[in-house]
């Protein structure tokens, strides 16, 4: 992911609205699933659910805080931080039911460990050891699984699009009631993968909601400069869909919004747009410095409305919580994310043998032969083995 390096800072991206309006049905059209939305968005956040994604939102900065220092000390080759984008990945994500899917753009791997998956397999991933359920055969941060219904990142930016519409079409022709939640970054409305799947979630009324994460920057590219129309929505609405803007550091604006534009979609509503308006407060991955393009005040500004803070003030509005329960819960999320770390961390590579599997029901001649070649080279030079 090269990138060209920039003296300048940037101008700082255009303000927000000051204020974000209350949620409200998702879309301005009429769709079936509306009275349904109307009454999920009349009903609020409970708590408790809050709560509980507040717990994950805790537990994904521990990891990201720790993975970053992994990979500083060159024990992981490689991560992508939600620094700052905590409430919009997991609020939306935990508006979905179980079997909904999750297609991803850069920002969600974690969703999985909030839909159940467990963290010594997501982190073995990216160490690409003997543990990793894909035999270190992805790059680090793309993590999938079944279990979860979520397949991997898709760091081709916008590719992920059309695919998501066809899962949420095939389901659709099943009659399944599965919706599936198409996420994206700001840049990746630029792409023409972008345009296809719109167009084609409309004409098909595809039950898929496009979560599009506006966290203001494409790597080095600022949102004013990467797009002419900077208001995300009015590009979902060409394509005829409902779009919705919401604050994305909010967790009960983004898991109603959300909420309401799923269940609108499995009413047979068909597709919808939400922007979730956040910022990458970290980096765009460990392979980048942000201090060389972006203005230090426009961060700082954005700290100030860290998603994390601002939930653990509600809460404690909400009596919901106490400062003592968040320094434990701070310390038990640090040491999960260490006790995970030292399970599986000493795990050699994965075996040479499973380089072979997973692609053949029964493997070629030639196949079968360079197996036989390399299991007698193994043989003859011990040393390389794991
Ligand atoms: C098709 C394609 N073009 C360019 C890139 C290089 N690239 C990687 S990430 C990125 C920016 C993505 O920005 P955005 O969609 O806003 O997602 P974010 O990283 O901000 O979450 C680019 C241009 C790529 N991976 N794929
Ligand atoms: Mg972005």
């Amino acid at each position: 992911m090269k990138r060209k390096p920039v003296k300048k800072a940037r101008r700082a991206a255009p303000p927000l609205r000051a204020k974000v309006k209350q949620p409200r049905v998702a879309g301005r059209t009429a769709a079936a699933g509306q009275p349904v939305a109307r009454a999920l968005a009349s009903v609020g956040l409970d708590v408790r659910e809050k709560l509980r994604i507040y717990r994950y939102m805790v537990l994904l900065r521990s990891m990201d805080e720790r993975m970053l220092s992994l990979q500083r000390q060159g024990r992981i080759g490689f991560y992508g931080s939600t620094y700052g984008q905590e409430a919009a990945t997991l609020a939306s994500a935990a508006a979905l039911e179980r079997q909904d899917w999750i297609v991803p753009g850069l920002r969600e791997a974690f969703t999985m460990v909030l839909r159940g998956y467990p963290l010594g397999p997501w982190l073995a991933q990216l160490f690409g050891n003997r543990a990793d359920p894909s035999k270190g055969r992805q790059m680090p941060s793309h993590q999938a699984s079944r279990s979860v219904n979520q397949v991997s990142w898709s760091s081709v930016i916008g590719t992920q699009l059309p695919h998501a519409v066809g899962v949420a079409y095939a389901a659709k022709l099943r009659q399944e009631p599965v919706v599936v939640a198409a996420y994206l970054g700001d840049g990746a409305t630029s792409s023409s993968a972008f345009a296809e799947a719109l167009g084609l979630a409309k004409r098909l009324a595809a039950p898929v909601v496009f979560c599009c994460q506006n966290n203001h920057w494409s790597i080095s590219l600022p949102l004013s400069r990467q797009t002419a129309e900077t208001r995300l929505t009015k590009k979902a609405e060409a394509f005829g869909l409902p779009a919705r803007r919401v604050d994305g550091n909010s967790i009960d604006e983004v898991y109603l919004a959300t909420r309401a534009a799923v269940e609108a979609a499995r009413a047979g509503g068909g597709p919808s747009f939400i922007e979730l308006v956040t910022y990458r407060l970290g980096a765009h991955s460990t392979s980048d410095d942000p201090t060389r393009y972006r203005d230090q005040k426009e961060v700082d500004a954005w700290l100030a409305k860290d998603p994390l803070a601002r939930a653990k003030r509600e809460l404690i509005a909400a009596r919901a919580w106490t400062d003592a329960k968040d320094k434990a819960l701070m310390k038990e999320s640090e040491a999960a994310v260490r006790a995970a770390v030292a399970a599986v961390e000493s795990e050699g590579p994965p075996d040479p043998s499973t380089l072979f599997e997973d692609l053949y029901a029964e493997p070629p001649a030639l196949l079968a032969e360079q197996q036989a070649m390399l299991a007698a080279e193994l043989a003859a030079e011990p040393r390389v083995r794991p």
